[in-house]
């Protein structure tokens, strides 16, 4: 069984939105196309209370980007983002989601930040996804979303390390940082993820 996950297509990283990716409305028309050629759909909502950690407002004398160690790991500070019930949080309203059989929320747990759709970034709690996947006889994989460069890539390295064939679509992705990005495409690619285009499919 193939899955398509919809990673955090949500109104926030949205141009106009509080952590906006640049274009990442482009990648929502040919996400709905998309969704057909999968046997499950499922997507994950970042979902932060207001005081999370992540946040640089909740910290003295820090700025939006800068880095901090959060529990030993490095942490970049965003501004506020997906508060939970916020409309920020809720999901485009262009993206199509009546085949999205399930939604996995991150990023709850005030002291630790969740980029993957499977794990928070210490690897301690699990959202289910995996559990769900493996329930559903999904072996394949197949990744897309926002923002390209930090909950995709480690959504989809977190899938391929849990024993899932995993596919990272890069035209169904923006990302924030240039720089991050290539770093973040090499780095799957040495952990055996493949890198395709929505044509390959
Ligand atoms: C994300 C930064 C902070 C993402 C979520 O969805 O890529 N990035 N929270
Ligand atoms: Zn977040």
């Amino acid at each position: 069984m193939k899955a398509l996950i919809l990673v955090d297509i949500q109104n926030d990283f949205l141009p106009g939105g509080a952590l906006a990716v640049p274009k990442g409305d482009e990648i929502i028309p040919l996400i709905n196309t998309l969704q057909s050629k999968f046997d499950l759909v499922v997507a994950s909502q970042d979902w932060h209370p207001e005081n999370h950690a992540s946040f640089a407002s909740n910290h003295h004398n820090k700025n939006v980007f800068d880095m901090i160690q959060l529990e030993g790991q490095n942490q970049v500070l965003w501004p506020n983002h997906c508060v939970q019930g916020t409309s920020g949080a809720a999901f485009s309203l262009e993206l199509n989601t009546d085949a999205v059989a399930a939604i996995f929320r991150k990023g709850m747990t005030v002291t630790v930040d969740s980029y993957s759709a499977f794990f928070d970034n210490n690897k301690t709690q699990h959202t289910g996804l995996e559990a769900y996947l493996k329930s559903m006889n999904v072996t394949e994989v197949y990744v897309c979303g926002l923002a390209a460069d930090y909950c995709v890539y480690f959504t989809a390295k977190d899938a391929q390390s849990l024993g899932f064939k995993t596919y990272y679509i890069t035209d169904a992705t923006r990302y924030i940082s240039e720089t991050v990005y290539q770093a973040a495409i090499l780095d799957l690619k040495q952990h055996g993820v493949t890198i395709l285009n929505s044509s390959d499919i």
